[in-house]
């Protein structure tokens, strides 16, 4: 897979289990456009699990699954390394940071991400029981945090990765959609210019960045699927499928 012929035909046998509403997906589709990798969408539907998606993810059975050569790879940010390590020579910089303590940092984030806006969007959209008012200060929080982290990591550059997209731009950047939608349902301001400018001014960029300004969802889509997504998540007693 390291010359360029070998990367064509791995690009040919890349799938990927998902859905254009989720932003774990997201962060699969970004890191694949990044790293110019042609790759088939298999879209699961709603409140359905494929055979292909079981027997791929058969401990979690949650999207994304990526499919490299007929063999999953689940959990989005495990995927983004993948990715980044798979397709590491094709003249384009790397995702995850050169130096092993940038890495280390981009990665306290990601996951400091992933413990806080999921599941306060969902409990915004009302996938998952909790107080609202609770997890959207959380999530206020979450980014005055990430406004500091901002400017340590871009060094008065475009993104937390510098001049490129890394890790962490995409780790953050997959849930502005769904913070677009949050602000909306909810009727506050979570990227509020005069709390977080840095963090507002990078969602901009990020989201007209050529690698994802086509994928990233509209906000509007995303609060009328919101709706749908509740009263299925209502009807499975919001236990068997969660949002998003
Ligand atoms: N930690 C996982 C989260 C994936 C996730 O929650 N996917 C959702 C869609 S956004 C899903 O498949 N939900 C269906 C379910 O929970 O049954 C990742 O990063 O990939």
């Amino acid at each position: 897979m390291s010359n360029s012929s070998g990367e064509r035909s791995a690009a040919a046998a890349v799938r990927v289990l998902g859905s254009s509403t989720s932003p774990f997906v997201l962060r699969v589709m970004v890191a694949l456009k990044l790293k110019g990798v042609e790759y088939e969408m298999l879209e699961e539907t709603l409140g359905e699990k494929s055979e292909l998606l079981l027997k791929s993810n058969p401990v979690h059975k949650k999207i994304p699954v990526l499919l490299h050569h007929g063999k999953p790879i689940p959990e989005s940010l495990i995927i983004v390394e993948y990715i980044d390590e798979v397709w590491a020579s094709n003249g384009v910089p790397a995702i995850l940071p050169r130096d092993p303590y940038d890495r280390a940092v981009e990665r306290f984030w990601a996951q400091y991400i992933d413990d806080k806006f999921p599941r306060g969007i969902r409990v915004t959209i009302g996938t998952v029981a909790g107080d609202q008012d609770e997890v959207i200060r959380e999530m206020s929080t979450a980014l005055q945090y990430l406004e500091e982290a901002f400017v340590k990591c871009s060094q008065e550059k475009h993104y937390f990765g510098g001049d490129s997209i890394s890790y962490l731009d995409i780790a953050l950047g997959s849930h502005l959609g769904w913070v677009k939608a949050v602000e909306k349902i909810a009727g506050v301001e979570l990227l509020d210019r005069t709390k977080v400018p840095n963090l507002a001014a990078w969602a901009d960029r990020f989201c007209a960045h050529p690698a994802v300004v086509d994928a990233v969802p509209d906000a509007d889509k995303l609060v009328e699927f919101s709706v749908k997504y509740a009263a299925l998540a209502k009807a499975f007693n919001a236990s068997n499928i969660t949002a998003n």
